[in-house]
């Protein structure tokens, strides 16, 4: 039986995962797809003053150390809302651990923890980056895997601090009205939608930003993915009152990036994520009182 206690115990032991039957697995992913399926797609949040935290993680990609570390700092941090911006699973070697640790605080803190979907989130990419190889061989069984992108089906996109602050897996897509469209819906509500904002959830999945580039550009990630230039950032933000955007997606050898003027924060949370002859601290956000705060950890 899959109780709360149970769950805090997979938290505090991770190896405790890899021993758990399919059963156990199937009864957490449907107690968080319950749970995600009720938010809308679009979240919104408010800090009531100047004190209370917002904590924004990036990637993860399988990496339980960084993960571990992250959630050391949550626990002496005591943020009011935690989100990851999603990429949780492929190309580390603990990824059903760190997929079923944030499903845990999910459904152990449904109104504090939140999970955005990444471009990982996905069957294509977990197909092709590992994930759900490593599933299959565990549990002998591909239909199985369908429980798993049942989930990753009713996730978020994004997400509103205090009207000022977007945060999400990629980037602005070019439909600059989607936020709009999203607004109030939830995931049973899409279908009706579904053609006039499915380009723009793509590309909020899968978009980075350049410097010097004016407008949008092809990216060399794949068709339909953009690269989005400091002018075209600005005019998404203004036209949807917005100030900042927190993302992550990609990796840097520094750690954060800002980009646009210190308008735009990068972040990622799996550290040495090419191995430690190629080192990359992770990194997170705080926001507190409309601010912006990079930090980042296990700096080698
Ligand atoms: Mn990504």
């Amino acid at each position: 039986m899959i109780d709360n206690n149970y769950l805090q115990s997979l938290i505090e032991k991770p190896q405790k995962i890899s021993n758990l039957k399919f059963e156990d697995i199937s009864q957490i992913l449907k107690q968080a797809k319950d749970i995600f399926n009720e938010e809308e797609l679009l979240l919104e949040f408010k800090l009531l003053d100047n004190k209370e935290e917002v904590y924004v993680i990036g990637d993860i990609h399988g990496n339980l150390h960084s993960l571990l570390n992250i959630l050391e700092i949550i626990k002496k941090g005591k943020p009011k809302i935690i989100i990851f911006l999603g990429d949780i699973v492929d190309r580390g070697i603990k990824q059903l651990e760190c997929l079923i640790i944030i499903l845990a605080l999910k459904i152990l803190n449904p109104n504090k923890v939140f999970l955005l979907k990444g471009n990982h989130e996905t069957l294509e990419m977990n197909q092709y980056y590992g994930f759900f190889q490593e599933f299959v061989q565990k549990f002998n069984d591909k239909e199985k895997f369908t429980e798993i992108l049942d989930v990753y089906q009713v996730l978020p996109f994004c997400a509103i601090i205090n009207n000022k602050i977007i945060s999400l897996h990629g980037g602005i897509p070019e439909d600059i009205e989607i936020l709009k469209k999203l607004k109030g819906l939830k995931h049973e509500d899409i279908n009706s939608v579904f053609k006039s904002v499915a380009e723009g959830l793509y590309q909020i999945i899968w978009n980075d930003p350049k410097e010097r580039l004016k407008g949008f550009a092809e990216s060399f990630r794949g068709p339909g993915i953009k690269f989005f230039g400091e002018d075209v950032f600005n005019n998404f933000l203004k036209s949807n009152n917005l100030k900042y955007l927190i993302r992550a997606h990609e990796c840097f050898p520094e750690g954060y990036r800002w980009f646009f003027n210190n308008r735009l924060l990068s972040i990622f949370s799996s550290a040495n994520y090419r191995g430690f002859y190629s080192p990359n601290p992770a990194s997170y956000a705080i926001v507190r009182n409309d601010k912006i705060f990079p930090i980042n950890i296990e700096v080698s």
